[in-house]
């Protein structure tokens, strides 16, 4: 252990740690903008600087270890002015409207200058008109608003392996951009949205379309239902002062409904049935020598992927549709049939923890008839938004349950937003499936928790069929390459784009970190324990449209609205 003071209150902290989280110890919080908890420390802002008795310079908080007897000042007149000036500097070459900013009230830099109340910065503006570029429909960026800090090239480089964005140019001419400034979607970029989690201001965020859903749901003649992927209800809360990884199922249905949508189902049960056509797609391989090993389909993230990176290697993806698609497939043909709706009356809206789900929905091979099955992709920062425009307080709700007929998920569908969870959810209908025997023991205990790279043996039929689940597209790259070269040593593989899976999405809050993401994945097994329900294949609703519209698993018709081709 190391013995220090800061601002004179004596503290002891293990060796190694940094002057930032003993200042934490504490209850000092010193400002920073390039620091962040997940990311590889640069130190570039230097806003985090403090003063250190017998040391000349100020030494930068988030990079700088703590020292036996060290002497640490984090509010002397030298270090206030120095945040100042850096703030001020920082103002000089932002645009300040504020109001109009997606990221009013949740920002990092305004929070800073409210908090040494700077109002204004007395250095003349240098501020680039620059465009935003909304050219995908996923992502927008606003260079004026970058403050170069790299949280959004650090994300992109280390946690997904990609590098899409870059620094530029020299000195005070330095930006962020891609390579030859050329727009995302054109890049390596697969739209995930981890570059906008980690951006502390507007320089980054997810496509707004919040107006959309509002004109839909004032128009009389639409019916517009909306569906929740599984890991809002575990995300949503943090905006609305709860502790993370708070449930909120019941309080967000409620708000769903008062924000006016016509009936609230569940992406829950899209995961049962994408289970299902999965679940049945992975044993005709096994079955019939169908291509192996074979990968999960759901995170749009991963698949853009393997578009992009590995499109040689894309006959390994399951022709399965998301759970979003798959409901959004079936909200556009046996819902309306079976409701007595016309089909051009529906809106369908889904709320998603993901950027990359809009480029998804917005693909022209999902949907038919000129129509798309999923017409409005919302972020769980958009529905924060929504709720807070109607002034709801989440917390203060009363609880309701979904609607029906596609409003009944099982546990299995519920875990798809942690990382492994697919797979469990998988393991458990094709365990049953094929052996005909009941699975006692539904807790995939290997496939679950945080590591990179999970593997494990499940013996079905005596035959040994080898898993592997990822997460981030750095360990799908290892996994790929194995592919890739023929080597691969597994059957069937899930892969999720973002770190811990959905719960840990690119539309998720901001502020979400990896420790709020284990709280996250923590409760949504929690949802799984106590539901009734915990194999797809139990679904109610789900055997229901398999006898009144599908038939079974892989029919014609199954195969025309659930499966899907890829793209080079
Ligand atoms: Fe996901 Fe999925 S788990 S991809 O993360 O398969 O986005 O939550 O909705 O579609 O179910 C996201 C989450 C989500 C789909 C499901």
């Amino acid at each position: 252990m190391v013995h220090l003071t800061i601002n004179n209150i004596p503290l002891e902290v293990p060796k190694g740690t940094k002057i930032m989280q003993a200042a934490q110890k504490l209850g000092i919080d010193i400002p920073h903008l390039c620091y962040h908890e997940d990311q590889r420390i640069k130190a570039h802002c230097r806003l985090c600087s403090v003063e250190v008795t017998g040391k000349r310079r100020l030494l930068a908080a988030c990079s700088t270890e703590v020292w036996e007897g060290m002497d640490v000042h984090t509010d002397t007149q030298i270090v206030r002015d120095t945040q100042v000036s850096i703030l001020q500097l920082m103002l000089a070459n932002h645009h300040k409207d504020c109001l109009s900013c997606p990221r009013n009230q949740n920002c990092d830099l305004q929070r800073l200058c409210s908090r040494f109340n700077i109002l204004e910065s007395p250095l003349p503006s240098v501020v680039k008109e620059e465009p935003r570029i909304e050219t995908n429909p996923s992502i927008v960026r606003d260079p004026s608003k970058c403050i170069r800090c790299g949280r959004c090239i650090r994300a992109c480089k280390d946690v997904q392996g990609i590098a899409a964005l870059t620094y530029a140019g020299r000195s005070s001419d330095i930006v962020v951009t891609t390579a030859f400034n050329k727009p995302m979607e054109a890049t390596d970029c697969i739209l995930c949205g981890q570059c906008s989690l980690v951006c502390p201001t507007g320089a980054i965020v997810e496509k707004d379309d919040t107006q959309k859903v509002l004109n839909a749901l004032q128009d009389p003649q639409k019916h517009v239902i909306v569906q929740i992927a599984p890991s809002v209800r575990v995300a949503l809360g943090d905006a609305f002062g709860m502790e993370p990884g708070a449930i909120v199922t019941g309080q967000m249905v409620t708000a769903l409904k008062l924000l006016g949508f016509d009936k609230v189902f569940d992406t829950n049960f899209g995961a049962d049935l994408t289970i299902m056509e999965e679940g049945a797609e992975f044993l005709d391989r096994l079955q019939n020598g169908g291509t192996l090993p074979m990968m999960t389909s759901c995170s749009p993230g991963w698949v853009n992927y393997m578009e992009k990176h590995f499109p040689d290697c894309r006959d390994h993806l399951s022709s399965a549709k998301s759970p979003m698609s798959m409901f959004g497939a079936i909200a556009k043909t046996y819902y309306p049939e079976k409701a007595g709706i016309d089909v051009r009356q529906i809106v369908t809206v889904s709320v998603m923890p993901c950027t990359a789900k809009k480029f998804e929905a917005a693909r022209p091979e999902m949907g038919r008839d000129g129509m798309q099955d999923v017409d409005i992709v919302l972020t769980t920062r958009e529905l924060i938004k929504l709720i807070k425009y109607v002034g709801l307080s989440l917390g203060n709700l009363p609880e309701s349950d979904f609607d029906s007929p596609l409003g009944t998920g099982s546990g299995a569908g519920a875990i798809f937003g942690a990382t492994g969870g697919v797979m469990e959810a998988a393991l458990r209908t094709v365990y049953e499936k094929v052996t005909g025997e009941t699975l006692e023991k539904l807790d995939f205990n290997d496939v679950r928790g945080f590591d990179g790279i999970k593997e494990c043996t499940v013996t079905l039929n005596g035959r040994e069929i080898r898993i592997a689940v990822a997460h981030t597209l750095r360990n799908a790259r290892i996994i790929m390459e194995q592919v890739r070269k023929g080597t691969s040593p597994y059957d069937f593989i899930e892969i999720m784009a973002c770190p811990g899976g959905c719960i840990g999405g690119g539309g998720q809050p901001i502020g979400t970190t990896n420790a709020i993401r284990k709280k996250r994945m923590a409760a949504l097994y929690k949802i799984d324990k106590n539901l009734p329900i915990r194999k797809s294949h139990e679904n109610p609703e789900i055997q229901t449209l398999y006898r009144e519209f599908l038939g079974e698993p892989l029919s014609d018709k199954a195969h025309e609205l659930l499966h899907t081709t890829y793209h080079k």
